[in-house]
């Protein structure tokens, strides 16, 4: 793992309709994450926020049902740049959302540096819908569809090429709600998901090891694009369209633990964190706490003295 982490805020709220998801960077910060990371030793530098336009001022084009589409094209081209220059310069890119629309840019920055990068989309929806298929006009249930080439070109060209991602090299955790077009382009393409299915059958190390193997077999870089929704709400009540049943707190710290073991993260982005409709800033904490086992943080020793029990004498 790379020693210096670069904190890139992103106040997006143009992507769906909700608001106060572009206070989540801010709400993040708060939640001590800086602290946390350089108490497991990181260099930690801080970025500030991505230059947003505010929902007031977004303009919606005619000809399209994608909502606020200039104005979410033009904050990612920004975050695609930002995203490129911190794995330039050999630093850990780590992603503060806003919505999910925010994957796009980040995608963009990091495949500019890989032919093979892969990418763990950790979240209850698939995002994997474009203008014919989406419900809802909303952008952040597009962002891995926008990303394998499939959307408006004013997103799937953003840093100037496409695609961003094969879809072999996708694994999704935690989907529990697909859109039927969405179902579709899974088959079609052969993408690999778990569902809750798979993790109440499995069991959370299962999914996490064949997930790793996967990906390690056929990847070099490896994104972790988490949206708090694939927590259960119990868990991540801080987000604008939770689903029921989701993966606990536990199973995603489990899952965060296996990852930093593996060490095969290179960047990460968590997203969907809404204060307004959070409980006194619960999901922006779990995101934090996730974070911190992400990047190496143990209970109990350092990686190394993990089960050196004289340590306890
Ligand atoms: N997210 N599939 C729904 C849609 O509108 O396309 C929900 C998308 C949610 C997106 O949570 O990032
Ligand atoms: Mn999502
Ligand atoms: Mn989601
Ligand atoms: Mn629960």
């Amino acid at each position: 793992m790379k020693k210096e982490i670069s904190i890139i805020g992103v106040p997006m709220d143009l992507g769906q309709t909700r608001r106060g998801v572009d206070m989540g960077p801010s709400a993040i910060r708060y939640a001590g994450l800086s602290e946390r990371l350089e108490n497991i030793g990181y260099t930690v530098r801080d970025e500030g926020d991505i230059k947003v336009e505010i929902q007031e001022r977004a303009q919606s084009d005619s000809d399209t049902n994608l909502k606020n589409l200039q104005d979410v094209a033009e904050g990612n081209e920004k975050l695609s740049q930002k995203v490129d220059e911190v794995i330039q310069a050999d630093r850990f890119p780590l992603v503060l959302g806003g919505d999910h629309s925010i994957a796009i840019g980040t995608l963009a920055g990091l495949a500019k540096h890989t032919e093979n990068l892969g990418v763990i989309w950790y979240d209850a929806h698939g995002d994997l819908n474009t203008a014919e298929t989406s419900p809802s006009g909303n952008i952040h249930g597009m962002s891995l569809a926008v990303s394998l080439g499939l959307g408006h070109p004013a997103l799937t060209n953003i840093g100037g090429y496409s695609p961003k991602v094969k879809p072999e090299n996708i694994v999704i955790i935690g989907a529990r709600s697909l859109d039927q077009g969405e179902k579709e382009l899974i088959r079609e393409k052969g993408i690999k998901v778990y569902t809750m299915h798979e993790i109440d059958r499995m069991g959370m190390t299962k999914v996490m090891e064949e997930s790793i193997a996967y990906l390690k077999e056929r990847t070099d870089l490896v994104h972790l694009s988490l949206d708090l929704d694939g927590l259960d709400p119990d868990d991540a009540p801080g987000v604008g369209t939770p689903v029921m049943g989701g993966i606990s707190y536990r199973e995603s710290h489990l899952a965060m633990e296996m990852l930093a073991e593996a060490n095969i993260i290179t960047s990460a982005e968590f997203v969907e964190i809404n204060p307004i409709l959070d409980e006194h800033n619960k999901t922006a904490e779990v995101a934090v706490a996730l974070m911190g086992s992400l990047l190496g943080e143990k209970l109990l020793y350092g990686a190394e003295e993990h089960f050196t029990p004289d340590l306890l004498a």
